[in-house]
């Protein structure tokens, strides 16, 4: 089984896995050897059984972002830092389009790196001390994990501009408002990250890869190349044989019919 030094994987039984950031002492700051975990992790995720994983951080922030005692500390060239970027880049796609339902556990700081990796889950889930920021404008830096695709797509393009120009933290209800989190809750956001991704762990293998890998590829097509993938996912995914019984269940009243919320 594979080892972590920056990673704690636990593996649950029913095919949930936890996996949390594991450098509480440095705010879960994102350091070279911590995206390679994460490439490594996502990349091998789907084919060792997972069937959803929760992502969390170790202490009071879910995440600092980038390394930047690290990126000081190395001094590096252009080439290099846009070498690691790319690293970022195949951890964070690998996430968003792995096939496993990925939930983020937030809290505290999600900001710079950290937020540009939430927003790669499928799911975010806050709590009351979760806050959200992109800080790379006031230390003359840039976003290089994804923001200007996944953050502008979660919130549009002229909050993300304003966020790192002026800095502005997004918190509670207003950060779920505007996009950055799904839901919010009082007690601890594993709680209810964990309830959710049991829940995604009933749905069949094979509908949430589609899910989770489809949808994000649709998202980067002509409208009418992705109707096209559409058809052919739906195609695969509609006639697999462990959705007969599911069908079944529905065709002989057994299965549960929709409802609103009570
Ligand atoms: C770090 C980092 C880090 C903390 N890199 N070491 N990200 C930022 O600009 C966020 C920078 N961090 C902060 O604003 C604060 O640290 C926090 C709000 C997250 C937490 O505050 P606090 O008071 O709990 O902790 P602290 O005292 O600031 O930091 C504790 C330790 O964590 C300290 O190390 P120590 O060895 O002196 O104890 C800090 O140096 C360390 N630490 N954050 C390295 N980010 C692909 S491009 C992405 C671009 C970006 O992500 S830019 C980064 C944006």
């Amino acid at each position: 089984m594979q080892h972590y030094e920056n990673l704690d994987v636990e593996r649950q039984q029913d095919g949930v896995w936890i996996v949390t950031l594991n450098r509480p002492e440095k705010r879960n700051a994102l350091d070279a050897a911590t995206i390679e975990e994460l490439v490594t992790l996502f990349s091998g995720a789907q084919a060792a059984g997972a069937r959803a994983i929760v992502l969390a951080g170790a202490g009071d922030h879910f995440s600092a972002g980038l390394d930047l005692i690290e990126h000081h500390r190395e001094d590096r060239s252009p080439e290099a830092f846009w070498q690691l970027c790319l690293r970022w880049h195949e951890a964070f796609n690998k996430m968003e389009y792995g096939g496993v339902p990925v939930v983020a556990a937030l809290k505290g700081a999600v900001v710079g790196g950290g937020l540009e990796l939430a927003s790669a889950a499928h799911i975010r889930v806050a709590d009351q001390s979760t806050y959200f920021a992109l800080p790379e404008g006031q230390r003359g830096l840039f976003t290089g994990g994804g923001a200007t695709i996944r953050v502008a797509d979660l919130v549009g393009k002229a909050r993300m501009i304003d966020m790192m120009l002026t800095g502005r933290v997004y918190q509670g209800q207003e950060a779920v408002d505007i996009g950055l989190a799904q839901y919010l809750v009082d007690g601890p956001s594993m709680d209810r990250a964990l309830e959710i991704a049991r829940r995604c762990a009933e749905n069949l293998p094979l509908t949430n890869f589609a899910i989770c890998s489809a949808i994000s590829h649709m998202q980067n097509m002509s409208a009418l190349d992705a109707a096209y993938a559409e058809a052919c996912v739906a195609g695969i995914v509609n006639t697999q044989a462990p959705a007969r019984a599911r069908l079944e269940a529905f065709a002989d009243k057994t299965g549960a019919r929709v409802r609103p919320n009570k």
